[in-house]
């Protein structure tokens, strides 16, 4: 068991010296000099032995991550953890657990066994913490990362959890976790949903504001997830000395059987070069299409003409290819000829001045009697 909690000036000046090794250590990977930023735990004097190295599974909970957007730049992994090359309870490099309230001593910490079930979703281990039947509040924080020029951040981690919830009110929670971002170098957490969105696997219920829970009525992850379920997060798109915190919050009466964090993962895609605009589709001009019904009136010939599709606010009217109006273009018009004879004419409108036009419609007025 983990105990002796660090106390918050060592926990901050430590955290300061990880991130910038992590950064470090990241932007080697990232540039392809070592493979990955992974180090396997190893206590002094511990050796490990090639049974124990699982970097095959480690591929494998790899390609189990959700697909990220399309990203127009350079995508980067600046966190992959499957809490999988350490032997429980340690923490992997730069994890760290806190207990904001301890009535136990019990952090959270990697395990392989127990509940809830399945233990984890990559083996051998995922983090877990427990639900105790007293008010309590536990951390467990991420090592620091930062994002700049970014398209997108991208948080993606699956998680089973049974934390106790009203069996009555599938809304309401009891004891529950959160998803909290520093972006102060874990000074200060607010909740996931103040500086990035739920992609998906969002918060479940609500939790109870009289039982003392140190998160009480926020909405959280309670209840019984029934196995690991995917969470997805879009992160801000700009961020420096960032931690996520995953924290539960028990209230003071009733347990269950706890909280299991896996396979986390953080994507950003990165500008490089000039951003490449989204090919916008080439509108595609709507043809102006006209009519025409011709009557005598007053034994005129006339005729209304009817369209749709020009753009323009006036529309230029040919009779026979002479303009002979620009008038509103309110869809339709009436052209009185001034003929009385039989005659045929030719119409054709036009968006006023341009050469943008409907197609030609004709009207044939036969003689009288004819
Ligand atoms: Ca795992
Ligand atoms: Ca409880």
């Amino acid at each position: 068991m983990i105990t002796n909690p660090k106390s918050a000036f060592t926990r901050s000046r430590l955290r300061n010296v990880l991130c910038l090794l992590f950064f470090v250590a990241a932007g080697i990977a990232v540039s392809g000099e070592i493979g990955s930023s992974r180090a396997i735990a190893q206590r002094p004097g511990e050796l490990i032995s090639p049974e124990d190295d699982s970097w095959g599974q480690m591929d494998i909970s790899a390609a189990a991550v959700p697909t990220p957007p399309p990203c127009n730049g350079q995508l980067i992994t600046i966190l992959d953890e499957s809490f999988d090359d350490v032997t429980p309870p340690d923490l992997p490099p730069f994890w760290t657990a806190i207990n904001g309230i301890d009535p136990d001593g019990i952090l959270w910490q990697t395990s392989d066994s127990g509940l809830p079930r399945p233990p984890y979703d990559t083996a051998p281990n995922a983090a877990w913490v427990n639900d105790p039947p007293v008010v309590s509040d536990k951390y467990l924080d991420s090592p620091g990362f930062s994002a700049t020029e970014s398209y997108y951040v991208r948080l993606t981690f699956r998680h089973n959890f049974n934390l106790e919830a009203s069996s009555e009110d599938p809304n309401l929670g009891f004891d529950g976790g959160v998803l909290e971002l520093s972006i102060d170098g874990g000074n200060t957490f607010r909740d996931i949903t103040v500086l990035g969105s739920f992609e998906s696997g969002g918060y479940n219920r609500t939790i109870a504001t009289d039982r003392g829970s140190p998160i009480a009525g926020r909405p959280a992850w309670s209840g019984n997830s029934e196995g690991f379920i995917t969470t997805v997060v879009n992160l801000p798109p700009e961020l420096l000395n960032a931690v996520l915190r995953w924290r539960m919050a028990s209230d003071n009466t009733g347990s269950s059987e706890g909280w299991r964090v896996d396979t986390t993962n953080i994507v950003w895609c990165h500008f490089s070069g000039p951003p490449t605009p989204t090919p916008s589709p080439t509108p595609t001009p709507e043809p102006i299409t006209l009519s025409a019904a011709g009557r005598k009136v007053g034994g005129i010939n006339t005729v209304r003409l009817t369209w749709s599709g020009a753009m323009s606010a006036n529309i230029d009217v040919y009779r026979n290819g002479v303009l002979i109006v620009t008038t509103a273009n309110d869809g339709s018009y009436i052209d009185s000829t001034g003929d009385t004879d039989r005659a045929r004419y030719t119409y054709r409108v036009c968006e006023a001045g341009t050469s943008t036009c409907s197609n030609d419609t004709r009207v044939r007025f036969p003689a009288v009697g004819e």
